[in-house]
């Protein structure tokens, strides 16, 4: 199976930027070379990731980046989104490892010498345990020590960078891991939830004005996740609860950072379970941004629950990915469009976009035809946000390689590349084939 776009596509146009992604914690490996994060610690705790398993090792991608980076070039893209492990760079003692910069200068080298624009995020999850030892994104302090890193790191990294994202998915580091409990450090506590969502948010703020300032020609932003909330039903209180949702999980996050204000949703919170917010904060957090990343996975369905809130119904029936998500692609072009009516946006670049699926490899091939069918999707869902109106700058499949799937351990396999655990050694899977070929027709287009 082929991925197949019509020659006059947006898509297809010179500008329009393809790329892959991956995240440090989920590649990298090498720990002993890096200060503990929070999920070393969330590993290290019997009952958290479902297999069992670690970040020590993952695709050992600091003993084999070079191989990556060919594997990366292979494919033809025009772009590679990492992320930057704070503890490689920022000791526990506040000095700086010069070898945990090296890596990723050389890396950043090696990018650019095949003509591979560099998508850096600062922060995808893996918060240094010595700063959660202090607090962590509780305490606000940690939201000052993030600009500090930005400031170190984007001085070190110079010109090699065409693009940073301060956080990936904030949503995430607050909702999945101080309310539902279910991501490192493992919190079940809503007010905490919140402050945590507003400290990274400060921090955004705070490190935008750092990359401005020592960064001013590369595209600062910040990547946030969305999925449009529908109702169980059309009653009156499924229809509210959706919207609650919506607020609380995908507006919760925008809002701030394009209208310096949280959703009215907030006003309607106990007060004792609303964040503290200092004067001043609303103006950092709303940061004129060069782009806003846009992650898309599925959709979720809620129903009103007895406590005047929201919960979520799974989805059960078919087609769903291996992680249980619904296959919903018109939901990428729905959300996108939703925002493009709601706000004055950015260049938006979808910074992720994929599908776990069972892979098994077979005489040495790995027939990932559903997720190739995904992608299919999706791309045509994105063209059609480009061609209802909006700018959309470049897609990135997620991921690279199968990688550390977070709590889910390595049982769930997102690449475009297989990767076998024990040998390392990086298959080709039919997917990574099928974007190749889309991403060679464009280089013969141009
Ligand atoms: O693997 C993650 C990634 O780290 C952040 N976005 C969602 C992906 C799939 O769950």
């Amino acid at each position: 199976m082929k991925i197949t776009l019509a020659t006059t596509s947006p898509l297809l146009k010179p500008d329009f930027v393809f790329g892959v992604a991956t995240a440090a914690f989920q590649i990298e490996g090498a720990a002993d070379s890096r200060e503990p994060c929070i999920w070393d610690t969330f590993c290290a705790t019997p009952g958290r990731i479902k297999d069992g398993s670690d970040g020590l090792v993952a695709c050992d991608h600091v003993n084999r980046w070079r191989e990556d980076v060919e594997l990366i070039a292979g494919l033809g893209v025009d772009a590679y989104r990492l992320s930057i492990a704070w503890g490689r760079i920022i000791r526990r003692d506040g000095s700086i490892n010069q070898a945990g910069l090296d890596f990723y200068l050389q890396l950043l080298d090696a990018l650019q010498a095949r003509n591979i624009k560099a998508f850096v995020t600062l922060y995808h999850w893996d918060l240094p345990q010595y700063l959660q030892d202090n607090g962590g994104w509780l305490n606000r302090d940690t939201a000052y020590k993030f600009a500090e890193y930005a400031d170190v790191v984007s001085r070190a990294f110079g010109s090699r960078v065409y693009s940073y994202a301060t956080l990936n998915e904030p949503f995430c580091s607050a909702y999945l891991s101080y309310e539902a409990g279910i991501h490192a450090p493992g919190v079940q506590n809503r007010k905490q939830g919140r402050q945590v969502a507003h400290h990274l948010l400060l921090a955004h703020g705070l490190a935008m004005q750092v990359l401005q300032k020592n960064a001013p020609k590369a595209l600062n932003g910040i990547v946030l996740n969305f999925s449009p909330c529908h109702a169980a039903t059309n009653s009156e209180a499924d229809l509210r609860a959706a919207d609650m949702a919506d607020q609380y999980h995908n507006q919760w996050y925008i809002q701030p950072l394009l209208e310096g204000c949280y959703p009215t949703l907030l006003e309607h919170l106990p007060a004792a379970e609303q964040p503290d917010i200092a004067e001043g904060d609303m103006a950092i957090i709303a940061q004129p941004l060069d782009f806003l990343g846009v992650n898309y996975y599925t959709r979720t369905v809620y129903r009103a629950n007895s406590k005047g809130w929201f919960s979520d119904v799974p989805p059960t029936e078919p087609p769903l990915t291996d992680m249980g998500w619904e296959i919903y692609p018109q939901g990428l072009t729905e959300v996108l469009l939703d925002m493009h009516r709601r706000y004055k946006l950015p260049p938006v670049y979808i910074t992720e976009n994929g599908a776990a699926m069972p892979d098994k490899p077979v005489q040495g091939k790995v027939q990932d035809q559903a997720r190739v069918a995904y992608f299919q999707q999706h791309l045509l869902a994105t063209e059609a946000a480009i061609n209802a109106g909006m700018r959309i700058d470049g897609y990135f499949a997620w991921s690279l390689m199968d990688n550390f799937e977070w709590a889910e351990g390595y049982a769930k396999r997102f690449g475009i590349v297989y990767v076998d655990y024990v040998s390392q050694q990086r298959t080709l899977k039919a997917s990574a084939i099928a974007l190749r070929d889309v991403f060679a027709g464009r280089q013969q287009q141009r």
